[in-house]
This record gives structure tokens, sequence and C-alpha cells, in this order.
């Protein structure tokens, strides 16, 4: 065997990419046996809220937003395709970028007129087969999708129960169900839960109720809710105690990871309807406050503003039981996402997941993870030159092994619950 020092660092880390399945953990993804939840084409993949909101910036004069917005959706995907496509510009931003990597991994031309190829392609394609070709493709195993039973297209496929296809796993997602509380009231109502407005005990014994029905009925691997960037904990709003004594405790109770994504204003401009979203910065001490507060719940952690992200890394360095992943949403960027990612591995070594891709569409897995690892790489690379430069012994299997652990999904599990182990 050769010795350990004559490898190609970069060639060993491409390697081990290619090699290594991805589990993406998350993502709005769902399996064709979810009905009209689950997007995948060229329709779909056009009228991805990134790409209507570049679009909406530059509409030919006398088309307005609103307008726009009244399309049917292989109208709204024709007009992205003429404004951002086949338009003056080139094609540059990374939502662009991303529909072109989808096409050419296609076999498609990219340049062309229209979408009539494409749109030709997918009808002629079975929709399972479409499913195989996109996981393929992607070096993707499994994806996590973002489930919420009190969504109206998605609690009552739940409830008439389908067969999973075993790539789509569950996390149960908590926005809905806690934001604003009581709006969601009356919908657990319906549901059978007996929650009353005010958080009396009885509430917080429904809600306790929803969430340990729902974990064991959708198999949720983790719990999940966003939240604005001036939430704060501890305080009097109803969503910090909400978390104080239902979701957390359920957490722990299940040991699953909770999962906290901080740092969307929703609906800063509502005329974009799902593209509408703003951010901000979060104050990092309220989450020194959760895990301090609950050091047996292992808290998933993604923040929305670059600017939280330093922040980020120094807290999980002081409470391991959070753990950072992704880039999130407007930092799926190149430029950020290498700056994020070499910050994580000077302060947390590979302590984190790097990335997920928040795929809505199927056909994104092919331009996410591709575009990713682009970026991820050659950070990866610096970092084991920088060992081996300092005399350790690197082998091609520690490279592996890292890849391994922090691409293929384990990290999610890695911390056993307090109290889970006899
Ligand atoms: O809240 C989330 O999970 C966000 O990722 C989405 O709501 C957002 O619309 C999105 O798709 C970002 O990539
Ligand atoms: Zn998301």
């Amino acid at each position: 065997m050769s010795s350990p020092a004559a490898f190609s660092v970069g060639e060993a880390v491409a390697r081990a990419f290619e090699d290594q399945p991805i589990v993406d953990i998350h993502t709005h993804l769902y399996p064709t046996q979810m009905g009209p939840l689950c997007l995948m084409g060229p329709d779909e993949l056009l009228t991805y809220h990134y790409l209507k909101v570049e679009t909406c910036r530059q509409l030919s004069s006398g088309t307005s937003v609103a307008q726009f917005n009244a399309l049917s959706k292989p109208r709204q995907a024709d007009v992205v395709w003429r404004t951002l496509f086949a338009g003056t510009g080139s094609p540059l931003s990374e939502a662009q970028l991303g529909v072109v990597t989808v096409m050419s991994a296609l076999g498609l031309n990219p340049r062309s007129d229209s979408l009539a190829e494409f749109r030709a392609l997918f009808s002629e394609t079975k929709p399972e087969d479409y499913v195989d070709l996109v996981f393929r493709k992607s070096g993707v195993s499994r994806v996590y999708m973002t489930n919420d039973p009190l969504d109206d297209l998605e609690g009552p496929a739940w409830i008439a129960g389908f067969e999973r296809d075993p790539r789509f796993e569950a996390a149960l997602r908590l926005d809905s169900a806690l934001a604003g509380w009581p709006a969601a009231a009356a919908k657990l109502r319906a549901l059978g839960y007996e929650v009353e407005d005010d958080l009396s005990p009885r509430t917080i014994e429904e809600l306790r109720r929803y969430l340990a029905d729902w974990i064991e009925r959708m198999d949720a691997r983790y719990l999940a809710i966003s939240l604005p960037p001036d939430f704060a904990y501890p305080s009097e709003s109803a969503v910090s105690k909400l978390l104080d004594v239902a979701v957390f405790p359920t957490a722990r109770e299940r040991g699953i990871p909770a999962a906290m994504m901080v740092g969307v204003r929703r609906g800063v401009n509502p005329q974009l309807l799902d593209g509408g979203d703003g951010m901000g910065k979060w104050d990092v001490s309220f989450l020194e406050n959760i895990a301090r507060e609950w050091p047996d719940v292992n808290f998933l952690v993604t923040l929305l503003s670059r600017e939280n992200q330093h922040e980020l890394c120094v807290a999980a360095r002081k409470f391991p039981n959070v753990t950072p992943f992704g880039c999130w949403w407007f930092l799926n960027n190149p430029s950020i996402i290498r700056e994020i990612t070499a910050e994580r591995l000077e302060l947390l070594g590979s302590g984190f997941v790097p990335q997920h891709s928040d795929a809505r569409v199927l056909d994104q897995l092919l331009y996410k993870w591709t575009h990713s690892i682009r970026a991820i790489a050659p950070e990866f690379v610096r970092k084991y030159e920088a060992l081996r430069n300092t005399g350790w012994p690197l082998t091609e299997q520690d490279i592996r092994n890292d890849i391994a652990r922090m691409f293929g999904g384990g990290l999610l599990f890695e911390q056993e619950p307090e109290g889970e182990s006899d």
C-alpha cells in the first residue's frame, strides 16, 4: 500500500463525494404516493418561488405582478422561461444556473426558445421512473420531507394512508400548529384534539397528544419549526411557552431532535406570495438559553442571516446538543456556502451537517447537490491538506469516514438523549 502522503487529497475528496449516497435532511419533497404534494417536471421547476421573484423584478412593461400571479402554472412557467432564459440577460443567478444544470443533466438544450422539449420528455416518462431517474442521477439516497398534518392536502393523505416510498423520511413540522396561537386551535379540534384557546393544562395535554400521535403515525424522525428573528426564549410569547411545555419535552421523551430554523420574516412583500418572505438577524443568546435549559435534547439549528453564522458556531462549541445544519435559503449560494463551510470546519471540525437542499421540486436535487458539493469540496480539500501538512498521516479512509458521517445523515441521531441508554 502506498504511503499515506502519496495520494492526491483533491482526488480523494472528489472520489469520496462521488461514492457517498447523500441523505438530504431538509426538503419539501414528497413521494408520488402523496399525490398533488409531489412536485416535479418543467412547469414546477420553472415556477419555483426563487425564479418567480426574479421574474417579477423584470416583468415586461404592462404586466403587473398581480396579472402574473393570475396566470395558470404552465403560462407562468412560459413567462419565467421567456424572461429569465430566452430573454436578454444571461441566466447568471444561482436559481437560474440551477435550471440550466437540471436541463443539462437531463440531456436537454437549455438554450431552447421554449419548454416544449422538456415538457415532452417529462410527459413521456412515468412518474415513478422520473423519481428513480432523479434519485439515481443526483446521488441522493434519502430525503426528509416537511410534514404538516394541518395542511389541507397533506393531513387527509396521511389519514387515508399510503404505502411510503422508503426514500422519503418524515419530519413533523410545527409552524402551522404553534405560530400565532390560537390560530391553529380550530384545525386541531377538527382533528380530534380538544385544545382550548388559552394555554390551559388541557390544551397542553392535548397538544402533546397531537405530537405523540403524529410522530407515531408518520414515523417522524425529528420535529421542526421555523421562527422569526424576534423570537425570544424564554418569553411570554405563546410559541416560546409551547416549545417549553410541549415540543421540547416530547423531543426528549421520544429521543428525537428538534430542528430550529430561525430568522425568517414571513410575507415581507405579500404580493409575491410564496416568494415574499424576508429575513433578519437573531439574538443567538436565546439559543444558548434553550440549549442550557434542555441539555438532553439535540437541537439541529439553521439560521437565515449570514451575520448569525459565526455566533452559531460559537454557540455550538459551548453546547454539544447544538448541531448547525445547512446553508439555508438565501445562504444557499456558492460564495456564502464556501465561507460558512470554512468557518464551521475551523470551529467545529466535522461536527455539523454541511448542507440540505430545501428542494421543493424533485428535479432540483439534480442541481442543488452538485452546486453545493462544488462549493464545499474545495474547503474540505484545504482542510485535509492543512491537516496533512501538520504531520498527520492522513488516509483516504479518514476522508471517506468524515464525508459519510457529515453527508450520510448519521449526525442527526448521533447524540443519544440523556437517560435513554438504560
Ligand atoms: O421554512 C422553510 O422550510 C423554508 O425553507 C421555506 O419555507 C422556503 O419557502 C424555501 O423554500 C426556502 O428555500
Ligand atoms: Zn425549507
